[in-house]
């Protein structure tokens, strides 16, 4: 029986044949296992690239227990999300990352100052969005490790100079780096992780530099489907509304507990995902709450304050929530 193998297949195919870190080639392999056709004439081959996948993923597990491959792009998630900067040397990452944050980052006036990856807490409202300013991006030479962070990170900012005569090429070149590198992707199948264009964030650094009202006038026809912000680290133009754009990007919810019969705790709101649920909720408080979840009475989104819902209900950012066991 004849594979009929798609054209998304020998893609994902050929990304794992490019593939030069072992986290790139599970990820290229459980793409190419999620698009292959679903037939007796693939299954073979789907039993073999599950085998790989697999030895793989063993492969992958030993190597980060031990210390010796110690990978600094590997940065346990903290707060609300993790996103994380990249962008050509000197457009102002570190830069961005220091006025944000109390991260020590590293800021000089030559290329190349950021040796390894920093993380560092942007407050917004009542969370901490956790932001990674990156070693510059040369193209050509780009580490897996980096390339696996990108892909852990729940969000990408684009840094650029938009005050340098360079900025279209410095945005062209990284976009088309993310897109040779299928991190940033048209359609991103099941279980693949990957960006699309219009969740990028794009910081057009540098607007205080001559030159850089037309060029961002350039950058804006010809990308469209780009968000793009122009900010100044060095005046701190359009820096108030940063924190805002990285936690829109996160695409969460806050909700705060109420025990019954007390005030809602208003400082440490929990966090899920949009669209995230009642149920959910409770699971994120505590495993047996969640298991005995019956009922919840919510303050905020629903028609009345403390309106009893069920447990499928879609909760929205800033609900007070009660729950009921
Ligand atoms: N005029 C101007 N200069 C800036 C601005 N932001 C950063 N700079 C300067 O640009 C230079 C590079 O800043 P960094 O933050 O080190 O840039 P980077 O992208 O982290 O650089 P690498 O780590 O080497 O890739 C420094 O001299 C900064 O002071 C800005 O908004 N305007
Ligand atoms: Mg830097």
């Amino acid at each position: 029986m004849p594979a009929n193998l798609t054209p998304q297949y020998y893609e994902a195919e050929k990304a794992y044949k490019q593939a030069k870190t072992v986290e790139e080639k599970i990820s290229a392999l459980q793409e190419m296992l999620s698009v292959i056709p679903k037939h007796k004439g693939t299954e073979k081959l789907q039993g073999q690239l599950k085998k790989k996948l697999s030895k793989l993923r063993e492969e992958g597990e030993k190597k980060s227990k031990s210390t010796s491959t110690y990978n600094p792009y590997r940065i346990d998630k903290e707060g609300a999300g993790q996103l994380i900067l990249i962008g050509v040397p000197n457009v102002g990452k570190s830069s961005v990352l220091g006025a944000l944050s109390n991260a020590k980052v590293n800021v000089a006036q030559f290329p190349f100052s950021t040796g390894v990856p920093l993380a560092g807490m942007v407050p917004y409202e009542d969370v901490k969005i956790q932001v990674i300013d990156t070693p510059p991006l040369v193209v050509e030479d780009v580490p897996g490790e980096m390339v696996g962070a990108i892909q852990r990170a729940d969000g990408l900012v684009i840094v650029i100079d938009v005050g340098s005569g360079e900025a279209l090429d410095q945005l062209s070149s990284t976009v088309d780096f993310l897109e040779g590198k299928r991190l940033v992707r048209e359609e991103i199948p099941e279980g693949v992780k990957a960006f699309r264009r219009e969740e990028l964030l794009v910081l057009a650094n540098k607007v205080d530099q001559p030159g850089a009202g037309d060029n961002l006038e350039i950058i804006n026809e010809l990308y469209p489907d780009l968000k793009i912000i122009p900010i100044s680290v060095k005046t701190g133009k359009g820096m108030d509304q940063v924190p805002k754009v990285f936690f829109e990007m996160l695409d969460v919810i806050r909700i705060y507990s109420k025990i019954p019969g007390q005030d809602p705790d208003m400082e440490a709101p929990f966090v899920l995902r949009r669209g995230g649920t009642v149920l959910e909720f409770a699971q994120e408080v505590h495993k047996d709450l969640a298991d005995g979840l019956e009922k919840a009475r919510i303050w905020g989104s629903a028609k009345f304050d403390g309106q009893h819902v069920p447990r499928d209900h879609v909760l929205a950012d800033k609900d007070i929530v009660e729950l009921h066991t």
